[in-house]
């Protein structure tokens, strides 16, 4: 008899590119529901019970392929790098390594060939009593132009507090590479078609400053007095009110997290009309907050707005190492030596 206080279960999800795409999935003491696929091992839902029946807090599509034919990124798995890599090059080791682009000239979330686009091995494994999911593929040098094959595995697992934790584990299997794997996360937590009445805290001082291809300079810049500046509980709504006057109408930035909030909570959102939140753990320096400004009603198929995109329909925030990191001596390390293992986590405590 299982003692398991988790359940797990996997299911087929749908064809593409003549694979099976497979859904696994765990549902706790709570009734709260994680799904994952295997194309991109992504998030595809994070849903809790409410009175009328449940509602998933994190944005999907109905099919694999609708993932791959919008430039979103939808609650994906990326790597092996999230974030931009200027001209596609590398530097590494006094090299410079040039790397597929898809993004003029640019190598964006891990390029053409990145983990979102693979279809990742995926079992329920049981560690501890409980199930999780994990996700495995190795990315081939060959396949993606960075340097060396990594082995990477993405573990699933679910709390009864009702946290995902999501761990990345990689190991450069014959050369110095690189690893800043990211989750892009769109969260909508609420019950509306935007994420325009949410507050937002970060921790961070600061964010990056970019050229007009979206790379960091390099410099950093204060949000004090800014629409930057989610230092204490702001609403979302209000701030993207203030970037209406920018090319983006919105955020697509990179905050630098203060070095006491890193491995604890860096950022927490949160819907007031229904009361909900999620908090985000990471043990790295960087959060992505891109608050979908793009979406038009071309980008079909979003199950949440019955397959029409919105701008502001979700806001993705990803949690990384800062970008671009091997060109700045200060945005961190992200470099496993040949034969090295690396571990990253992320988690999401929702509470509702
Ligand atoms: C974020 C942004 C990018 C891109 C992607 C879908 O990571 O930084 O600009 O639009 O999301």
């Amino acid at each position: 008899m299982s003692t398991n206080s988790i359940k797990a279960s996997s299911t087929f999800f749908d064809r593409f590119n003549n694979q099976d795409i497979v859904k696994f999935s765990l549902t706790n003491q709570n009734n709260v529901t994680v799904s994952a696929i295997s194309l991109g091992a992504t998030l595809y839902e994070f849903s809790i019970p409410t009175n009328t029946g449940r509602t998933n807090l994190v944005l999907n599509y109905p099919n694999s392929g609708d993932y791959l034919a919008n430039p979103f990124y939808v609650s994906m798995g990326i790597g092996r790098t999230g974030g931009r890599i200027k001209d596609g090059q590398l530097p590494l080791n006094g090299q410079t390594y040039q790397l597929q682009t898809n993004e003029g000239t640019t190598t964006l979330h891990g390029g053409p060939n990145g983990f979102n686009t693979q279809v990742w091995d995926g079992e329920i494994v049981e560690e501890d009593g409980e199930p999780t999911i994990q996700f495995h593929h190795t990315q081939l040098g060959s396949e993606d132009g960075f340097p060396g094959d990594l082995d990477v595995t993405i573990i699933y697992r679910l709390t009864n507090d009702n946290t995902l934790k999501l761990t990345f584990e990689a190991t450069a299997l014959n050369q110095d590479t690189v690893f800043n794997p990211t989750y892009h996360t769109y969260f909508n937590l609420g019950d509306n078609d935007t994420i325009l009445k949410h507050n937002l805290q970060i921790n961070a001082e600061q964010h990056l400053e970019f050229d007009d291809k979206k790379l960091p300079t390099g410099n950093f810049l204060a949000v004090e007095n800014t629409p930057f500046d989610f230092r204490q509980t702001t609403s979302l709504g209000n701030a993207i009110q203030d970037m209406q006057s920018t090319s983006e109408k919105g955020f697509d930035d990179i905050f630098k997290i203060n070095d006491d909030a890193i491995s604890n909570t860096i950022a927490t959102l949160q819907d007031p009309e229904t009361n909900r939140s999620v908090s985000i753990n990471s043990d790295r320096n960087g959060l992505v907050v891109f608050t979908a400004n793009s979406f038009t009603k071309e980008d079909m198929n979003f199950s949440r707005t019955n397959g029409i995109g919105i701008p502001y329909e979700g806001v993705a925030l990803e949690a990384q190492n800062l970008p671009d990191a091997t060109r700045f001596n200060n945005f961190g390390n992200i470099i496993i030596k040949a034969g090295e293992t690396k571990v990253h986590e992320i988690d999401y405590h929702v509470e509702f």
